[in-house]
């Protein structure tokens, strides 16, 4: 067995990867990965260098998480030279903005009893500026430094095998045979959602007046994250930019019974537009914190997670920064988790063996990469976070898509994600895109129609109920043969975890 076989987390896996370059290197990190570390090994250290005058972006977290503690920790920002973009008391995280390069050594001492850890969240300095409506300590116009380069080809949202053909406006349904192979057409016979039930697309953003998405969003719950992790609701700052991600994987999640154009896999719910992703390409921990304390706040039923948190492909629990972030981001999909809400994320498209990695040579993607050891203390978040289902890609003749991610015990479930047909930003249209990012909506969309059909089973029952009804599928050799072979048997092996989702039993 792999040293990765005792992974803390039962459904780990990760989101996804990026431009060719990256898949690349990807797949000889896994084919070398025989060679093996052992548990003692430690992961390699990412220096993050804070100096003074340059404006950084951090997560301090409470050792208790409640209102009192974590104004404690407020006021140890403060004393620091820090400014408080947002807290967030429910889970006792507090986003801090400092241009002081000891700011993590001042607040730990300021700290006192109150601050368990802090750590940088990028390695970059803050491009966005910090919020107008806070004081900041050092003036405006201090924040002016650029991070080195904007995130290549978009990564991980379109990444190279993400394509969008010529949008077309006839109805498209008759195309969609990825909703046939996860039986979505039988599940409509009997439901098609119920319009209680909301799903977040944390993502780059939904077309606002896209004919097929508009009725299905939820306006009022929609919010972007992406100032610097505060939410912000203003009409426009959750919509589409730089990306046409968020409006694909929307369509699929939920493209409406109209006349027009596609369905998804729940037409008759709803979706509200949750932006983590900057017009850089880059989903920061404070944008994805944001995102899932919204969504537990507002009282959502699924989200779709179709990314991994930036800048780090792996986040490392040995790195004093790296483990602070792994600590909020993991506090806020466990507490967003509490309020009901499901989490489906995407498992990447780097053709990894998730369940033997020992290298990264794509982090930090803020600055300048390095080639690292990783250990099994190194997750890929949110995918790899307890409860997130995780999600490989198929194609439509049922194989691995060749870029998908796998690992035995890390794939939950499959769905379809090669050439799939669904909503895309330009000219209202249509256009197929492929990666894991749109398997991962397919499973989001089944999450929906059973949750509308089962209102009262919790994430809990819902994931062991989405595992136990996919449909098995015995190993078969992947798309072109690509990436490190599939291993275990047919109830639940390392290329369809536990089987491809099944829309009809999820709303029996
Ligand atoms: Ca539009
Ligand atoms: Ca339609
Ligand atoms: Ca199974």
């Amino acid at each position: 067995m792999s040293v990765r076989t005792h992974r803390p987390h039962r459904y780990a896996g990760a989101a996804f990867a990026a431009s060719a370059a990256l898949l690349a290197s990807a797949m000889l990190a896994s084919g070398s990965a025989s060679a093996a570390t052992t548990a003692e090994d430690a992961s390699t250290p990412v220096p993050v260098v804070t100096t003074d005058g340059k404006l950084m972006s951090y997560v301090v977290n409470a050792k208790v998480a409640n209102p009192g503690q974590t104004a404690l920790v407020e006021k140890a920002v403060k004393a620091s030279g820090g400014v408080v973009v947002q807290s967030w008391p429910q889970i006792g995280v507090v986003i801090a903005h400092s241009d002081r390069g000891a700011f993590r050594t001042d607040v730990v001492k300021n700290g006192a009893n109150a601050v368990k850890s802090v750590g940088a969240s990028r390695t970059a300095a803050v491009t966005e500026g910090t919020p107008t409506d806070l004081s900041a300590s050092w003036g405006k116009g201090a924040s002016g430094y650029k991070q080195g380069h904007a995130k290549p080809a978009n990564g991980d949202l379109s990444g190279a095998t993400e394509n969008t053909t010529a949008p077309v406006a006839d109805p498209r349904e008759g195309e969609q045979w990825d909703m046939t192979a996860i039986k979505a057409d039988q599940a409509h016979r009997i439901t098609d959602g119920d319009r209680s039930v909301v799903v977040g697309v944390l993502d780059s953003g939904i077309d606002p007046d896209h004919p097929d998405l508009q009725a299905n969003i939820d306006v009022a719950d929609s919010v972007s994250c992406v100032d610097a992790g505060r939410p912000d609701t203003t009409p426009g700052a959750w919509a589409p930019t730089t990306s046409d991600h968020g409006t694909h994987v929307a369509g699929t999640i939920g493209a409406a019974r109209n006349g027009v154009g596609i369905v998804g896999v729940a037409p008759g719910a709803r979706m509200a537009s949750v932006k983590v992703v900057n017009d850089d390409g880059f989903i920061y921990p404070e944008y994805a914190i944001c995102g899932f304390v919204w969504a537990g706040q507002h009282k959502m039923d699924v989200t779709n997670n179709s990314y991994y948190i930036d800048p780090m492909m792996y986040w490392c629990g040995d790195q004093p920064d790296q483990a602070a972030v792994l600590e909020a981001v993991g506090r806020a999909v466990a507490w967003s988790t509490k309020q009901g809400v499901v989490h489906a994320a995407a498992s990447g498209n780097a053709a990894t063996d998730l369940s033997n990695n020992t290298t990264d040579t794509s982090s930090p993607n803020d600055t300048t990469p390095i080639a690292r050891t990783i250990d099994e203390g190194c997750l890929d978040i949110p995918a790899e976070l307890p409860g997130v289902v995780t999600v490989s890609a198929t194609t439509r003749t049922g194989q691995l898509a060749s870029f998908s991610n796998r690992g035995l015990g890390v794939i939950d479930v499959a769905a379809p994600g090669r050439t799939i047909l669904s909503t895309v930003v330009a000219n209202n249209g249509y256009g197929t895109k492929s990666g894991t990012s749109m398997a991962s909506p397919h499973v989001a969309g089944v999450l929906a129609l059973m949750k509308s059909a089962h209102p009262d089973w919790t994430p809990a029952q819902m994931v062991a109920k989405l595992r136990a009804q996919a449909v098995d599928h015995a190993c078969a050799p992947a798309e072109n043969n690509g990436g490190p072979a599939c291993v275990g048997p047919e109830a639940d092996n390392s290329y369809y975890g536990e089987g491809i989702v099944d829309a009809l039993a999820a709303v029996r």
